[in-house]
């Protein structure tokens, strides 16, 4: 398997405001993937429009884009093999008050509407390259290697 596959993740604005982004990156730094990107930025509402475009004839829509505009958040890329899956894996299911202890969302999380992280679905072909595409231009993401892959990949030469 690839270990380049990227994916698009963000700590939402209430991860931002309750000091939630270092556990966030902790957790997926911890697991071996790679950050390529990140960008500590507020979404305006043309892009939470665009972002969340397939939730706009929801009951919540109006509630979300007001939630994801209300304040900063961290825009990250993360590489890694079957990253984008591994990652929402990680987060728990999209209500916290069902998540897993030990996901992102179980862990740090009690409410639907205020749920901590977005990872891009795996289960949406080409919705993480949409995503990075939407966020971070092509130069704001940075090839590099990172020392310790042959100590989390079998496959990598020691
Ligand atoms: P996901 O973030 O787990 O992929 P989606 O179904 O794509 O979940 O929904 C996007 C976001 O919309 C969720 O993360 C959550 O913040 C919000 N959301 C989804 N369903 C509801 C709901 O029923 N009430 C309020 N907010 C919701
Ligand atoms: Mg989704």
């Amino acid at each position: 398997m690839s270990h380049d596959e990227r994916t698009f993740v963000m700590a939402k604005p209430d991860a931002v405001q309750r000091g939630l982004i270092g556990n966030i990156i902790g957790r997926l730094e911890g697991r071996g993937l790679k950050l390529v990107g990140a960008k500590f930025m507020q979404i305006d509402e043309a892009l939470a429009h665009e972002h969340y475009g397939e939730h706009e004839d929801e009951p919540f829509f109006d509630g979300l884009v007001e939630f994801i505009t209300s304040g900063p958040v961290m825009a990250m890329v993360w590489e890694g093999a079957d990253a984008t899956r591994q990652v929402r894996q990680m987060m728990g299911t999209t209500d916290p008050a069902e998540a897993a202890p030990g996901t992102i969302r179980g862990d740090l999380g009690l409410d639907l509407g205020q749920n901590v992280i977005h990872g891009s679905d795996h289960e949406d072909p080409g919705a993480n390259e949409r995503e990075i595409d939407l966020f971070f231009d092509e130069g704001e993401l940075v090839d590099w290697e990172k020392s310790d892959a042959e100590w989390v990949y079998e496959d990598v030469d020691h």
